[in-house]
């Protein structure tokens, strides 16, 4: 079950291609995204590439408790490679209901069965919230509540990471009055654990930590909410497509209006990017090119990777202004723009810049260049 994923040394290109299911050269470029997601050097992508080759295939538990399985969806979607591959070739899933052939009696056999084999070696990844009022009874599995099996499958593992923000923080089932009594993986076991918050999380924040256990044999670094700096230490509203119009005073005010279509900021909508720490304008969801996350696609951020924002501050209620403060004066956006000073702009624009180089956009080193008709850059979507 532990076997090698393969040697690239010696692997041929269709040996490599059979078993990811992408060409030799497809997965290098996938290692050196990857390597640039992590915010490691070019040098880190040869031995992310010999750790992915050589490494053993960690089992991976992988349970799921309060949720919408969007966060297993939203891996389903990861196309660099596809999970089914990373689940056949990078790790050794061996329990996952909703991707089990197994049922009932087996699956649970299943699962005890990975627990003894790797015994204090497996990766468990939880999904969904665990409830804890009424002695737990709001989720049980094979008879036995969330919180004991949470327990139970935590005692041995080599690490454990939280997926999506409902096993994060709480996330919508601890929305208020949280009526069963919603908990994270981390109030449970009592102790700080690695998230990867989202509703549905990014799946490349989840392969890159996957992929960084692999390579150092460690989990990468974490905030003081377990959320790998690498993805969540920068603003969103840092990395906007549409911080220039932020800047400039160009706002939507309506859904629809003349400012929405020509795809202007979206905090008057109640955008929560200036109060949210993740990585989403420059990774972007499903491969689909950069206008592929929500504020890309016309909608305000609603922070669900934050505890305290997301399903708990009302959607369009204005964000906290985290580290910029707005122009004093708005241009009603009918009107002709340029409200802001020319010291003011220089200022901001500077802040933008900076944040704007210090990140590799991910999803463009993974082939987007091949795929070529992603996005649209603003100014294209202005002009159309
Ligand atoms: Fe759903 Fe996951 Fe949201 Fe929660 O993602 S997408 S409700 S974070 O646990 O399945
Ligand atoms: Fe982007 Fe939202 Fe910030 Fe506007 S408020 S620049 S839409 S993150
Ligand atoms: Fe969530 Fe906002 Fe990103 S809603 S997916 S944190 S843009």
């Amino acid at each position: 079950m532990n076997e090698t994923i393969f040697d690239l040394e010696t692997a041929t290109d269709a040996g490599v291609a059979g078993r990811l299911g992408i060409s030799r050269r497809e997965f290098l470029k996938f290692c050196a995204a990857t390597a640039a997601t992590l915010g490691l050097p070019a040098s880190a992508e040869a031995a992310i590439a010999k750790a992915m080759e050589s490494a053993q295939r960690p089992s991976v538990i992988w349970l799921q408790f309060q949720e919408c399985t969007g966060c297993s969806e939203s891996l389903l979607r990861a196309e660099h490679p596809t999970i089914d591959k990373l689940i056949l070739d990078v790790i050794s899933l061996d329990y996952h209901e909703t991707l089990f052939a197994a049922a009932g009696h087996q699956a649970e056999a299943a699962r005890k069965a990975a627990m003894k084999a790797h015994k204090g070696k497996y990766v468990l990844v939880v999904e969904g919230a665990i409830p804890v009022k009424e002695k737990g009874i709001y989720c049980k599995i094979g008879g036995q509540t969330a919180v004991d099996m949470l327990k139970e499958c935590a005692a041995d593992a080599a690490a454990v990471i939280a997926i999506g923000s409902c096993a994060s923080w709480g996330g919508m089932p601890a929305t208020d009055p949280n009526p069963t009594g919603a908990s994270s993986v981390a109030e449970i076991l009592g102790k700080t654990v690695v998230t990867i918050p989202g509703c549905p999380p990014n799946p490349y924040n989840f392969l890159a930590t996957v992929v960084h256990f692999l390579t150092f044999k460690s989990l990468p670094a974490v905030d003081q909410l377990g959320r790998p700096l690498f993805a969540y230490s920068r603003l969103i509203h840092e990395h906007c497509e549409r911080r220039a119009h932020f800047d400039a005073g160009r706002f939507a005010i309506e859904f629809g209006d003349e400012g929405h279509r020509k795809g202007y900021c979206l905090y008057k909508l109640g955008c929560k990017g200036p109060e949210t720490y993740a990585n989403c304008p420059t990774i972007g969801f499903n491969d689909l090119g950069e206008v592929s996350w929500p504020v890309g696609c016309g909608h305000p951020c609603i922070g669900c990777t934050e505890k305290g924002v997301g399903f708990t501050k009302p959607i369009h209620q204005l964000a906290t202004l985290k580290s910029v403060e707005p122009p004093l004066f708005y241009p009603r956006i009918v009107e002709g723009q340029g409200a802001i000073s020319l010291g003011g702009a220089a200022l901001l624009a500077g802040v933008a810049g900076a944040a704007a180089g210090a990140v590799v956009v991910m999803s463009k080193k993974l082939g987007k260049d091949d795929q070529g008709k992603g996005g649209k850059s603003d100014k294209a979507r202005d002009e159309s």
